[in-house]
């Protein structure tokens, strides 16, 4: 492996007054996400995906592997596929697997196995990790993939979000059979499904309250509770 050529940085510099003010109004872009689980069939553009996906694309990982793959479908047939499948795996959770507690966590945001948004939704962007790349045919250790990976989707939502478009980060459990239909090869695990369009009109959303910054964050000092 040979060296990497270093350059000068590019960093912009901002008064502390634009700071605050960037800073604030980030927040309150992210602060208006929410996660949208009836989707419009309005179509969207390629090249907004595409742009999305950019986005995500420059999160940081371990070593600069960039282990991660977006697999964007927008065709019928596979959506349909992908939405059997997820539907076969979620009613043998939510009517077999998921323990008791579980179940009544998730009644309280209304969801069930019936998963109509994955063929209704424009796209489905499925995220898959590599565990491993394999580079002339050797297989090569990826690090941190696991945290790469969930920043590179943090990237990505926050990016759909500012495009004014709505996901849902959906995680239908076992997830190996976008593996199968997607045909990917062994060293790639399904790591989120991620419907993105336009909400239905008329959507509603459960209202749930963001923690308090003393509930999530503290200086210095241990946690109170
Ligand atoms: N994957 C299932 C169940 C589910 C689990 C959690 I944790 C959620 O926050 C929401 C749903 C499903 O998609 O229905």
């Amino acid at each position: 492996m040979g060296q990497y050529k270093f350059i000068p940085l590019r960093f912009t510099l901002y008064s502390p007054e634009e700071q605050l003010h960037r800073a604030k109004e980030y927040y309150k872009l992210c602060n208006s996400r929410r996660t949208v689980r009836e989707f419009s069939d309005r179509p969207i553009s390629r090249e907004l995906i595409e742009t999305i996906i950019h986005t995500a694309g420059t999160a940081p990982s371990g070593a600069n592997k960039q282990p991660w793959k977006f697999v964007i479908v927008n065709d019928p047939v596979l959506k349909q596929k992908i939405r059997l499948a997820a539907e076969k795996e979620e009613r043998e959770n939510y009517e077999h697997r998921m323990p008791q507690a579980w179940l009544d966590d998730l009644a309280a945001l209304g969801t069930d196995w019936h998963k109509e948004f994955l063929e209704v939704a424009p796209y489905l962007i499925v995220v898959f990790k590599e565990r491993y790349r394999v580079e002339n045919g050797l297989q090569k250790k990826n690090y941190y993939a696991e945290e790469s990976v969930g920043i590179a989707c943090g990237f990505l939502l926050a990016a759909i979000h500012n495009a004014g478009l709505a996901s849902l980060t959906h995680t239908p459990s076992p997830m190996n059979f976008l593996r199968k239909i997607l045909e990917r090869p062994a060293n790639e695990v399904p790591y989120l499904l991620i419907p993105v369009g336009y909400p239905k009109e008329g959507t509603f959303v459960p209202d749930l309250q963001r923690k308090l910054f003393e509930q999530i964050a503290s200086f210095n000092v241990p946690f109170k509770q």
